[in-house]
């Protein structure tokens, strides 16, 4: 049973967290204070195509000659379309990168990196960072697996800690069990409902009690991997029998060790869920936090069910699906997609007869890819439905503006295969399928490369497309900000509505193309008036609402703006990564000090802020000037001593420049 963390005073010395376990044994600097910065050395690093060439871009600039991880994997999954040369060029440089530097590398085909990394990498007790915000996937597997901009992946793949603020731990206690028709997938979108995507930075889930033994891995998985969309720093389980089996399959039990909270652990909060009592639900259109069960929600049409994504797409995902379909076809109004989260997930299913059957009910199988769910493919048509298993419903993120994207279970998705409409499984008069996960899966690691230590490859044989251009440089910060409110968004502005993703991601390693894109779907002429202002010699701010930056761990939401200008973000709050990005690149994160001066200020408004850099050392609150309006209004900036150097420096690279040429 886990315990609520009581009052300070008198304590006995407390049981510890899992989180606290395994963040103490990897601590480089700082304690468990919650809500203190700390740095911790990392294991494992890994990167996908879309954030990696930036990544190893700004690695190479280091200087150093390998990396010093135990393990870094690079994934190509992100950008498989390929079409024009951008992509494919991008896949060569990392491919010779991982030559290079001591990568392994996963060749695209070979599957989405979170479902990869589990099924062959991930090791409980392990620290692991990875520039891509669903890494917390790796916490199924008990490892403290954290989502990141590029930049940190390449400090920690330099031999750098990776820093961080000691989360609060709030416990999940699972009771009970899954009842038919009933999946992981209800249980995230259950967690959802109750901590919603706002107010969870800095916390770690970490999930206990006796319902948790009856999940598997690849179950933990999903519920790990949609914490993301909660905000927290990572979600964690603990490593048991379950965590045993899974390793067995995968052919790599030695790996394995036992691992959990101490009995007597206290938490910060604990959230009792009956796995029992829980039903299908839904995240409606367009936030993951717009939850309801699907019986509640209205029977929708729907035009395209898209069955994958990182969050459901394992063997027991698909063949769960295959086995509701099996003798049945698609209802004719629906367009059904199928990607497979990895070639060893495709490879079983095709052993175990399943993608027979999904082929028969007219699945459009699609490669073992992102694909649908980041919006480079399958767009739904104009006003569509489309019902996901994806773990982000964000609006346009499916490549169609004014589509609605339901997120739901493997289960819910196969009932609105056959009948066209957003309809509780259980209604279906069929019996529930349940998959036993074959003992031995077959194992098939031939699309990896690993680098030979022996032979690693001369920098000047990395081949370089014309579209990979250096990461941008930054100045470092003025004493005095003077300059614009380019924009004014409102609440939970995400990484997709800041730089989008799709059609534009091929130009993840060329900033200066990129940039062009920033809030494109907000406002149109944003990147032509930012540069102007640019040109000028002023500076553009951004003003924003609550939880800015949500979503994705995508470094080029702050290059971008940085690129075109940007000098700070007020904004109501910020989301964990994106905060630590801007840092990185040299962007001040400033916020409110009292919310009703968000209302107050608009966009064209002239601002300037004096005395920055005395302001950000001394940590005093910093005054906004509103020139336009004749007003001011307070801002607080709350940044450890580490990042006050990083911000003022403009940016972490430069930082690194600087230390370099002092010593
Ligand atoms: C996403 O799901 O939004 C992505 C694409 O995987 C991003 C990373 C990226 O933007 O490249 C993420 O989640 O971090
Ligand atoms: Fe890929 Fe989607 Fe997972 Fe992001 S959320 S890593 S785009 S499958």
């Amino acid at each position: 049973m886990m315990q609520k963390r009581k009052g300070i005073e008198k304590e006995a010395p407390m049981g510890k967290t899992l989180t606290e376990k395994i963040i103490e044994s990897h601590l480089v600097s700082g304690s468990f204070a919650p809500g203190a910065e700390i740095g911790i050395q990392i294991d494992q690093t890994l990167t996908q195509d879309a954030t990696g060439t930036m990544a190893y871009l700004q690695f190479e600039s280091m200087g150093i000659p390998e990396v010093k991880t135990e393990l870094s994997v690079s994934y190509i999954d992100h950008n498989t379309i390929q079409t024009g040369f951008e992509n494919a060029d991008d896949h060569r440089y990392l491919q010779d990168v991982a030559r290079r530097y001591g990568i392994i590398l996963s060749r695209a085909g070979n599957g989405i990196c979170h479902q990869v990394h589990l099924e062959r990498f991930g090791r409980p007790g392990r620290t692991l960072i990875g520039s891509d915000s669903h890494t917390p996937m790796g916490g199924a597997l008990a490892m403290m697996a954290i989502g990141a901009g590029g930049l940190d992946v390449a400090l920690a793949m330099a031999g750098e800690p990776f820093y961080l603020t000691v989360p609060r731990v709030v416990g999940i206690n699972l009771a009970g069990k899954l009842r038919p028709w009933v999946s992981a997938k209800d249980v995230i979108l259950k967690v959802l409902q109750i901590f919603t995507t706002k107010g969870n930075v800095d916390c770690v889930f970490e999930y206990g009690g006796a319902g948790t033994a009856t999940l598997t891995v690849p179950e933990r998985a999903t519920i790990a991997n949609m914490g993301a969309e909660c905000g927290v720093t990572t979600s964690v389980f603990p490593s048991d029998a379950m965590t045993r089996r899974f390793l067995r399959a995968q052919r790599r039990e030695e790996d394995w060790c036992e691992l959990s909270a101490d009995r007597d652990a206290r938490y910060e909060r604990v959230v009792q869920i009956d796995l029992g009592r829980l039903e299908p639900m839904t995240a409606m259109p367009h936030s993951p936090d717009h939850v309801a069960t699907v019986r509640e929600a209205d029977p929708v049409e729907v035009q395209q069910v898209c069955i994958g994504s990182c969050t459901n797409s394992s063997y027991k995902d698909l063949a769960t699906v295959a086995a509701i379909l099996r003798g049945r076809v698609a209802h004719p109004s629906v367009s059904f997609i199928v990607s497979p989260g990895s070639r060893q997930v495709l490879m079983n299913l095709a052993r175990d007869g399943y993608l027979a059957d999904l082929l028969a009910s007219g699945a459009r199988l699609m490669e073992n890819a992102c694909g649908f769910c980041i919006g480079s493919s399958q767009s739904p048509p104009s006003g569509g439905i489309s019902l996901r298993t994806s773990n982000r419903n964000f609006y346009g993120r499916s490549g169609t503006q004014d589509a609605g994207v339901y997120l739901v279970s493997p289960e819910v998705a196969a009932a609105a295969v056959l009948t066209g409409k957003l309809r509780d499984p259980r209604t279906l008069g069929l019996p529930y399928p349940r998959i036993k996960m074959p003992a031995h899966l077959h194992i098939d690691d031939s699309l990896f490369i690993k680098p030979d230590e022996a032979t690693l490859l001369p920098t000047e044989e990395i081949r370089r497309g014309p579209n990979i251009g250096a990461p941008p440089h930054n100045d470092s910060l003025p004493e005095r900000i003077s300059g614009e409110v380019t924009i004014r968004v409102g609440d939970k502005v995400t990484t997709d509505h800041i730089i989008p993703a799709g059609e534009r991601m091929k130009y993840r390693s060329n900033i200066p193309i990129y940039a062009e894109f920033v809030f494109e779907h907000l406002d149109k002429q944003f990147a032509l008036r930012a540069k102007q202002i640019r040109d000028e010699g002023r500076h553009n701010i951004i003003v924003a609402g609550l939880s800015y930056g949500q979503g994705s761990s995508r470094e080029h939401a702050a290059i971008c703006p940085m690129y075109l200008g940007v000098k700070a973000v007020i904004a109501l709050s910020f989301e964990r990564i994106h905060a630590a990005n801007l840092i990185n690149f040299g962007i001040l994160p400033l916020v409110f000090q009292d919310g009703n001066d968000y209302s107050r200020i608009d966009r064209g408004d002239w601002v300037v802020i004096d005395a920055v850099v005395s302001h950000i050392r001394t940590g005093k609150p910093i005054t906004v000037k509103n020139i336009t309006k004749g007003t001011a209004f307070i801002t607080t900036c709350e940044l450890t001593e580490r990042q006050k150097d990083m911000v003022i420096a403009g940016g972490a690279l430069n930082l690194r420049r600087f230390s370099d040429s002092a010593s």
